[in-house]
């Protein structure tokens, strides 16, 4: 009983000593993802996504370039094959659960669901923004799965894709170091 005590107060007092000095990079060098996106036939869209779990959910960063100024909608597919010259061998939205397409932050959502990047007049997008729904472990892993860069904006009504156009660039999502 003396001994098990004793070791809880350790590892208590590992986990405080390790988290000083660790502000803001909860687990960042332990679960983390990347997708470079490459562009489908007949675009230039080309960029990176990465993944990383945070107390919140998932922190979501991309820089993509190459896309027309505007919003675009912007997914996690179900398949992680960009192999077809437009991305249709990415299937659909990843949809884990059988809901309705939404918008990010709907209650009704495809886990896949993460919304319009919006791009400059340079045609750079970036996106930044903490996801409670996507994983990188279990039923709503995305691990394995692609993101997508769509043509047109995501207008989070139209089933099941947003009415978001054509597919501009592809990625396959993979875990990293
Ligand atoms: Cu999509
Ligand atoms: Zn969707």
């Amino acid at each position: 009983m003396t001994i098990f005590y004793s070791k809880k107060i350790s590892l208590f007092a590992l986990l405080t000593c390790c988290s000083i000095g660790a502000t803001n990079a909860y687990s960042e060098s332990e679960v983390h993802a990347v997708a470079t996106i490459h562009p489908t036939k007949g675009n230039a869209v080309h960029g990176e996504v990465t993944f990383t779990q945070t107390a919140n959910g998932i922190h979501v960063i991309a820089d993509i370039e190459g896309l027309k100024p505007g919003k675009h909608g912007f997914h996690v597919h179900e398949h992680g094959d960009c192999s077809a010259p437009d991305a249709s061998s990415a299937g659909g939205h990843f949809n884990p659960t059988s809901q309705k397409h939404g918008a990010p932050e709907a209650h009704e959502r495809h886990v896949g669901d993460l919304g319009n990047i919006e791009a400059d007049n340079q045609g750079h997008a970036h996106y930044d923004r903490v996801d409670a729904v996507i994983a990188l472990e279990g039923p709503n892993s995305i691990i394995g799965k692609s993101v997508i860069v769509h043509a047109d904006p995501d207008d989070f009504k139209t089933q099941p894709t947003g009415n978001a156009g054509g597919r501009l660039g592809c990625g396959v999502i993979s875990k990293a170091e």
